[in-house]
């Protein structure tokens, strides 16, 4: 995986230039602040953005791509909020929203949903007891299963990025990328098939009050038909010789054609086979390619001290007009 590695200088730069942007905004998810994003990002270090840039404009060079080196001011950043629903009043991580957007922007448009985590731009991923056993990013106990982003949906992220706050256990992020995989082997063509089946995953069909202008129930009741009755898609699309793939086999069914049902299974077992861990320290930033990259977690135990693991997560799209009608203006970034 490519790495940028932040220097003192650099770390310097940043700063400056997050302390400018809070004279001005006073939350990384004001809509004013997203729309002059891609515009204030310029003033990031050039290294940083040349690294991006590249990462963006080569995919099939790299799929995943991390830069470190960002310091954390763990002191300043106190304990974890218990729930992300108490993040209105939480501003410990602004300079870290902040640099996470710009960094973001760099490659694309961060977007929300309106019905994941109360319409929030930013996610946190921290675990939360009552989801200790569910397949959220808020479990622990469990292995949280490899997938692509919200796969079930066809305006999901062509990328999603992590952000760490902490990671005191080293809980690792297990990522598997199908330039390892070599997905123009016959076994595999069944798989461009539309014929399968993902259903939305549970963040979507939980209980979300969006701070988006819009009402949510239109949204709500898209999911839930989402859910009742799945697109029938493809796993693989795209450049038969390279193909993207879509896939998230917790919330998928077998399908009844045999062959495409072997071919699933094969692809299972591959992505198995190739599963990488990264653990992601304190100020990491990781991209990974949603057309390209699976990832998931594996499991921890968490204390509920304030303390635990603690990440950010951004959904980033390359085309904001695909969403526009469901999207309240040309400018908001929240999918109702
Ligand atoms: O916690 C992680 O490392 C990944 C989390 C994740 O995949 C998710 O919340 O969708
Ligand atoms: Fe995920």
């Amino acid at each position: 995986m490519k790495k940028y590695i932040l220097d003192e200088a650099e770390n310097r730069i940043i700063d400056n230039l997050t302390k400018d942007i809070l004279k001005e905004y006073n939350s990384a998810e004001d809509e004013k602040f997203l729309v002059q994003a891609g515009l204030l990002a310029h003033d990031l270090p050039r290294g940083l953005r040349a690294f991006l840039h590249d990462f963006k404009q080569y995919e099939d060079v790299s799929a995943t791509c991390a830069i470190s080196g960002y310091k954390i001011d763990n002191e300043r950043i106190g304990k974890s909020p218990q729930h992300w629903k108490e993040k209105h009043n939480y501003f410990s991580t602004i300079n870290e929203d902040i640099y996470f957007i710009l960094c973001a922007s760099l490659i694309g448009y961060p977007i929300a949903w309106s019905t994941q985590q109360g319409g929030y731009i930013i996610h946190e991923i921290f675990p939360i007891k009552e989801h200790e056993t569910d397949q959220l990013g808020f479990s622990s106990k469990e292995h949280l299963e490899w997938h692509t982003e919200d796969a079930f949906h066809p305006l999901r992220g062509d990328y999603i990025a992590l952000m760490c706050i902490r990671n005191p256990t080293q809980t690792p992020t297990l990522i598997a990328s199908n330039t390892e995989i070599d997905l123009t082997l016959e076994e595999y063509e069944p798989l461009f098939k539309p014929i399968f089946k993902i259903r939305p995953d549970n963040s979507h069909l939980q209980e979300s009050s969006a701070n988006s202008e819009c009402s949510i129930a239109k949204a709500q009741k898209t999911m839930q038909e989402l859910n009742l009755q799945p697109n029938e898609i493809p796993v693989l699309f795209g450049d038969p010789k390279n193909p993207y793939w879509r896939i998230d086999p917790y919330f998928m069914e077998l399908p009844e054609d045999e062959e495409a049902r072997n071919a699933l299974n094969s692809l299972i077992k591959a992505i198995n086979k190739n599963l990488k861990e990264i653990s992601l320290t304190a100020g990491d930033i990781f991209f990974c390619d949603n057309y390209r990259v699976v990832h998931g977690r594996a499991s921890f135990s968490a204390n509920y001290d304030g303390w635990d693991r603690w990440l950010k997560r951004l959904n980033i799209v390359n085309d904001l007009r695909k969403s526009r009608s469901v999207r309240a203006s040309g400018t908001s970034r929240i999918f109702y």
